[in-house]
């Protein structure tokens, strides 16, 4: 494959120092090519060439800008099956998950808020003797962060309402995953988006993300990754006063009450678990039992986990592929040691030697889907994010219980509760400390609803109105009337 470049004010460069890095296939150890080792000269170019064209780019029409997204989600629509198969490859995701998920909602997050802005309103408020008028604009230059757990499908969630509201980008997508970054370079190269308006710097964290975060010139910043580096970018970000949205790790509940139809649910709660491998900072982590059902969820629980096919990512048929790299799979790995260190009983998976996947490369990432009994809430496993194919099972006796054991990380990003009474599940979800709460449902998403979550999960949320609130600056000009 060619090397992946820079896109800065509408060419592909190398990193001027001539530096790279290589990217790597997960799921088979190989080297698919290399990408820009970029730096602060980088970044300083590429944020020129943004800030050159911001004015040009705030001129034009919400309109015409809508019609941009409209024909960015035709092309990526037109080129879903290589998204897929690049995603797939430089993730080491099943080939059917990178189709249905990467490649689908990143044409879909460009054509949803393209048609949202029809339902942009001007705000005006009439009081006896003013009239207000609440004007909305670009905020420049806008730092967008992306990790590389669903590399497209992030980072065009951000690009699209970005864009929308006039904003010109500098993007960093993680190291791991550029491919599908690049591509989404070439579509708007393609399409002759007017040079400067989107720009692409592949690199490091601290060696582009960093120097993106520290730049004056650019105002806001939308991360999304790690909350060990969501803190790094938010205190860099603070004293300048930067726009900042940070979407961060999790360690979601799963809340199973004894009147959920087990049997039909429990291939939703294998999904909600181990989708993307676990790589997914909306997934169940820990899943909360009532104890009068515990022994017979179990029982169907590990049997629908040991149903799962893993193996190669590019066959059809596969459920879970590789992790992201050997790093991260030696990362899970060590908090699966952690865990029956902890006390916790392996039910099924556990570390690579001792449940090996068939018919994959030896130095690929993969790892069985694994689920760990007997750990104490309050255990390490149960508390940090492992990021990996790894849930801890608890129980709990009453609703106040599992409540409080949902509200007892650090985290607070996401839940979901399994009940056949959904008043009841209501009533428990508005007690639970996330940004989102799914019942009898998982990753159901509607565009317009706020994401993010609270706690050390993320501060702010994007999604609909709250991301062109994000996006743009709001001036409100009061007119005294005669
Ligand atoms: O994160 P990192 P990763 C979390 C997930 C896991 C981690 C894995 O829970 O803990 O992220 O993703 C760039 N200044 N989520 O390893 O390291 C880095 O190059 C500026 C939750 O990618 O945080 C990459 O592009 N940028 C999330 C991006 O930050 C820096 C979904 C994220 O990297 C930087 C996905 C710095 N100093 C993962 N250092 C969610 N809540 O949706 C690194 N980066």
């Amino acid at each position: 494959m060619e090397p992946v470049l820079n896109y800065i004010n509408g060419s592909f460069v190398p990193a001027r120092s001539g530096r790279t890095l290589d990217n790597i296939n997960p799921a088979t150890g190989e080297h698919i090519t290399s990408i820009p080792r970029s730096d602060i000269h980088d970044v300083n170019d590429a944020v020129a060439a943004a800030n050159a064209a911001r004015a040009k780019w705030a001129s034009t029409s919400i309109e015409e800008r809508a019609t941009w997204l409209q024909q960015i989600a035709k092309a990526l629509e037109s080129k879903a099956e290589t998204v897929a198969s690049l995603e797939s490859m430089d993730t080491g995701k099943p080939i059917g998950l990178a189709r249905r998920v990467d490649a689908a909602r990143s044409v879909s997050n460009f054509r949803f808020f393209s048609d949202h802005s029809t339902e942009l309103e001007d705000q005006t408020f009439v009081s006896n003797n003013a009239v207000n008028h609440v004007q909305r604009s670009p905020v420049g230059c806008v730092g967008l962060i992306t990790p590389w757990n669903l590399p497209l499908y992030l980072l065009s969630w951000k690009v699209a309402p970005a864009l929308l509201m006039g904003n010109t980008i500098v993007a960093k997508p993680s190291e791991l995953t550029p491919l599908t970054a690049n591509l989404l370079a070439e579509v708007f190269d393609e399409l002759g988006l007017p040079p400067g308006v989107f720009n692409l710097v592949h690199g490091l964290g601290p060696e582009v993300g960093q120097p993106m975060v520290e730049h004056s010139e650019v105002q806001a910043v939308s991360f999304t990754g790690g909350t060990a580096t969501g803190k790094v970018v938010a205190a860099t970000a603070a004293p300048m006063f930067k726009k900042l949205s940070l979407e961060l790790g999790g360690k979601n509940a799963t809340i199973v009450l004894e009147d959920a139809p087990l049997h039909s649910i429990v291939d939703d709660l294998v999904r909600a678990s181990f989708t993307n491998a676990g790589q997914v900072c909306l997934c169940g982590s820990r899943i909360l039992v009532h104890e009068s059902i515990k022994t017979e969820f179990t029982e169907a629980f590990v049997r629908g986990v040991e149903a799962l096919n893993v193996g190669p990512p590019h066959l059809e048929e596969t459920d879970m592929g590789s992790l992201i790299s050997l790093d991260h799979l030696s990362k899970v790995e060590s908090y699966i040691r952690l865990g029956v260190e902890e006390g916790g009983t392996v039910l099924t998976g556990g570390l690579r030697s001792n449940a090996p996947v068939d018919g994959t490369p030896a130095n690929g990432a993969f790892l069985r889907p694994t689920v760990i009994d007997g750990l104490s809430t309050n255990a390490r496993c149960a508390t940090e994010e492992i990021f990996g194919p790894v849930v801890t099972l608890h129980t709990f006796s009453s609703d106040d219980e599992a409540i409080a054991m949902a509200n007892s990380t650090e985290y607070g990003l996401a839940g979901s509760i399994w009940t056949a009474d959904v008043e009841r599940g209501k009533r428990m979800a508005e007690q639970v400390e996330s940004g989102i709460v799914w019942i009898n449902t998982w990753l159901n998403r509607d565009l317009r609803t706020p994401f993010g979550g609270m706690k050390q999960s993320g501060v702010g949320r994007e999604g609909g109105d709250w991301s062109l609130n994000f996006f743009s600056e709001l001036t409100n000009i009061c007119v005294q009337q005669p």
